[in-house]
């Protein structure tokens, strides 16, 4: 790690930098981390938006369940920062899309959203939907309540019942989403270690993992702060390699 990738998480907003040493710590404590190589050094970049600067420090690992776990600091100038945060699952690992994001800007995070998306259905012909196991997991934490809900947009259809997209209204708000972030992170490590692979439903999962990642890419909104720093064709390749990249099955 470079001093300058060093320097960008101290000068993030405030819950960005806790909930991202609170992911990692997860990470650590949970799992077999080892190094994932992002193509072509694409984990340190930096570009131009507006005449702001837009620099993204990329941390990415690998375990025996996870193909990649993938977490993104970004900010733009002194004016917006992000987290984002994936974890895809190895395809014989029958388990859901950990998930998150952080946007603020100016002292005040505007968007908040974590999930643990299905990729795999439970019943034939039926949508993707969590496995009981997963479902009273996240049924028996404890009781939250943010004061400013959010509504999806509409490629959000791969969300699970239990995703969550708030505006923080005040640092509490901001320390409880934190916490349940790394609730979630928790049954999700918990229930991963426990999971033995299936190879017969690599497929499956591979195509679930795929529309999870086509949804994703039509978030207009992370496109247009790409192609405004760094030109439409980089957007579409970070996008589609970096950010919600499927492997296709060996
Ligand atoms: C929203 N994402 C946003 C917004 C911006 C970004 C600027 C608008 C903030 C707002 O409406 O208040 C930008 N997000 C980025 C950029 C990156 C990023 C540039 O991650 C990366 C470089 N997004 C995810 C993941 C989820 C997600 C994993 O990356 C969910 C699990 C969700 N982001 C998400 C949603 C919105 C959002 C649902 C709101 C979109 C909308 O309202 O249209």
């Amino acid at each position: 790690m470079s001093a300058t990738s060093a320097s960008i998480r101290q000068q993030q907003h405030p819950m960005i930098r806790q909930l991202a040493d609170t992911i990692e710590a997860v990470w650590q404590r949970h799992l077999d981390l080892s190094p994932y190589t992002l193509p072509e050094d694409l984990g340190y970049v930096e570009g131009r938006l507006e005449g702001e600067r837009l620099v993204i420090e990329n941390r990415c690992y690998q375990t025996p369940q996870f193909r990649k776990l993938h977490l993104e600091l970004a900010r733009v100038g002194q004016s917006l920062d992000i987290l984002h945060c994936v974890m895809f699952p190895r395809p014989d690992y029958a388990l859901p899309m950990f998930g998150c994001d952080l946007v603020g800007g100016r002292g005040q995070i505007s968007a908040a959203i974590v999930d643990l998306s299905p990729v795999v259905s439970t019943a034939p012909e039926a949508a993707p939907s969590l496995s009981d196991a997963y479902t009273q997991a996240l049924s028996a934490l404890p009781a939250h309540s943010f004061s400013q809900a959010r509504d999806l947009p509409t490629w959000g259809t791969i969300f699970s019942p239990f995703c969550l997209f708030i505006r923080p209204a005040d640092t509490e708000e901001e320390a409880a989403f934190v916490q349940r972030i790394a609730d979630y992170l928790e049954v999700h490590c918990q229930q991963a270690v426990a999971t033995p692979p299936n190879p017969k439903e690599a497929a499956v999962v591979l195509a679930g993992q795929q529309r999870y990642c086509q949804q994703q890419q039509q978030n207009d909104k992370t496109r247009r702060v790409l192609e405004k720093a760094f030109g439409d064709d980089w957007a579409e390749r970070y996008m589609t390699t970096v950010l919600f990249d499927v492997p296709s099955l060996e």
